[in-house]
């Protein structure tokens, strides 16, 4: 079994700080999108999509998006759990990340993509071969602002996202926001539960995967 993976790279970095709490190794293979390796026949012989990350199972079969890699580990080593045991946490959680996926990882992946020349024609992740159309970055940082306020009403008195111990959905929040800073969309600093929140998830050893 491999993860084709990308050092720094946000979708990729889910996969790994959720490897982390399960406390499973497993073989990465390192793919460099900024040099466009990604779309080179080589790697889209093994993801035609050309996106990160992607298992590849010993069979030879593949799995991409990152909650479903994420959920397959689930299944192979359910401790701890990090999707939810009951049926009401399972779907809180899968509710969460869904969310957090929509209004702050995909706006704030509009941003970057459709400002910094290194993604020119690539504004779309993958093999779409797609102009940048600076207005969705607009459009994508108020988004995710408007995303973070609500996100700081609900973790009022909360210590988790989305249940009552860590999640996926904390693990996928924390590198959205991650990555929304490194383009330039900070939490404003009146979001004081959110800033909490945040403190206390980089303290994981997690994070640091
Ligand atoms: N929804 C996908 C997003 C995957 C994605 O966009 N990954 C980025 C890296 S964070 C990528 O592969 N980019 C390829 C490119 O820029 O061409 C997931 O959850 O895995």
């Amino acid at each position: 079994m491999k993860l084709f993976d990308m050092a720094g790279a946000p979708n990729p970095r889910r996969v790994r700080v959720f490897l982390a709490e399960k406390d499973i190794d497993i073989e990465k293979v390192q793919i460099d999108i900024m040099n466009g390796e990604n779309l080179k026949s080589d790697y889209l012989a093994i993801n035609p999509r050309g996106v990160l990350p992607t298992l590849q199972l010993d069979d030879g079969s593949i799995v991409d998006e990152a909650s479903a890699i994420c959920r397959y580990f689930e299944e192979v080593k359910p401790e701890p759990p990090l999707y939810g045991e009951s049926a009401k946490s399972k779907a809180v959680i899968e509710s969460w990340v869904r969310q957090i996926e929509g209004d702050a990882f995909t706006p704030t992946a509009d941003v970057l993509r459709n400002t910094n020349p290194a993604f020119e024609n690539r504004s779309i992740p993958g093999t779409n071969n797609t102009a940048q159309v600076p207005a969705l970055a607009e459009r994508g940082t108020d988004r995710v602002l408007a995303f973070y306020k609500r996100l700081d009403r609900h973790l009022a008195g909360s210590k988790y996202i989305a249940s009552d111990s860590f999640s996926a959905a904390d693990i996928t929040a924390m590198c959205a926001i991650d990555f929304a800073e490194f383009v330039g969309i900070a939490v404003p600093s009146e979001l004081t539960s959110l800033a909490d929140w945040r403190a206390r998830m980089a303290l994981r050893p997690s994070a640091q995967a």
